[in-house]
């Protein structure tokens, strides 16, 4: 192997970050300086680096441009990049047990829409909504949206077949609430991955008692899957009053038409916002959604 080149970042820990080479090797690399940071300035998994190795030691030179970063607010409201570079981020909720809200898929769309990753939804469990009930709604309130959705059931297979073929292509990243059932649809489209999930996370797991970062995981012939940790909540990362409305393309659309240009969307007169409310053609759940972020981020000053 040369003593320069590109890899990618498989995972992190701490001042070391795990690599994976072209060749199809991985190897611990040091991080230096402030490119241990687990935010936008330092490394994340997914990207492109400048790799070294002097002594047998691999280190991190620099980090290539990203094409895209998916992006929380950690717990001192601090930035941090969960995965960079995907073609697609796989938002993952359930239809039953939980049934999950669509505040919280909208949460994970928002930080897809923010950060320029590609989303698309899966809904798991379809075993468990017989009737098709919750997937006929989630499908009407997200109908106006570039948006693919795959309804599957990790138990019986149904719907895997086409979801496994879109990810046969480029970098997929998998996100959603725990229980959800992110392990059982990764171990449904992609059975070969078992072991490196478990190399990998063994890996980052040293030292620590837990994985908090991302995993990088190639297969096949010119894909990778992304795996990310159990969440109990997510909080989007760089959301601010003049650009959510732009992160809610549906109500953003809608508020062209709005009487006031500084219409805040709650008792206005002549909002159009509120007026699609009241004709249904925009869901309850969407405006509850926006406003919801909305006040997250008036508790912030
Ligand atoms: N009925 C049903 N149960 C599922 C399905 N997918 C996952 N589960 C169950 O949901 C629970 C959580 O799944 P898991 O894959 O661990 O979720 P994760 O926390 O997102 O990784 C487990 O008891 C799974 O057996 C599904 O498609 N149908
Ligand atoms: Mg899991
Ligand atoms: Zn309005």
């Amino acid at each position: 192997m040369p003593d320069r080149t590109i890899a990618r970042v498989a995972t992190i820990a701490r001042r070391t970050c795990l690599l994976h080479f072209n060749s199809g090797a991985r190897a611990s690399a040091i991080l230096r300086g402030k490119l241990f940071d687990y935010d936008g300035s330092g490394v994340a998994v997914g990207d492109r680096v400048h790799a070294v190795c002097e002594n047998e030691q691999w280190a991190v030179e620099e980090v290539l441009e990203r094409d895209n970063a998916y992006l929380r607010k950690g717990l001192r409201r601090e930035k941090q990049v969960m995965f960079a570079n995907a073609d697609r981020v796989l938002i993952i909720a359930s239809l039953a047990q939980p049934s999950t809200k669509i505040a919280a898929l909208d949460r994970f769309l928002v930080a897809a829409l923010f950060g320029g990753v590609p989303a698309v939804f899966v809904l798991t469990k379809l075993d468990l909504d017989m009737a098709g009930n919750r997937v006929r709604e989630i499908n009407s309130i997200y109908e106006s949206f570039d948006l693919r959705i795959f309804p599957v059931s990790n138990i019986t297979g149904e719907g895997i077949e086409p979801l496994r073929e879109l990810l046969q292509d480029g970098v997929s990243a998998i996100i959603g609430n725990s229980g959800v059932g992110k392990t059982s649809l990764t171990n449904a489209l992609i059975p070969e991955l078992d072991l490196q999930v478990r190399e990998v996370s063994a890996w980052s797991g040293k030292g620590t008692h837990t994985t908090t970062a991302a995993l990088y995981l190639p297969f096949g012939e010119r894909a990778a899957l992304i795996d990310t940790p159990g969440m109990k909540s997510f909080v989007p990362y760089g959301l601010g009053r003049d650009n959510l409305t732009a992160l809610f393309p549906d109500i953003q659309e809608l508020t062209r038409a709005c009487r006031f240009r500084n219409c805040k969307h709650v008792a206005e007169p002549d909002c159009a916002v509120l007026e699609a409310l009241e004709e249904q053609t925009l869901p309850a759940s969407r405006y509850k959604s926006y406003h919801r972020l909305l006040s997250e981020l008036e508790e912030d000053y």
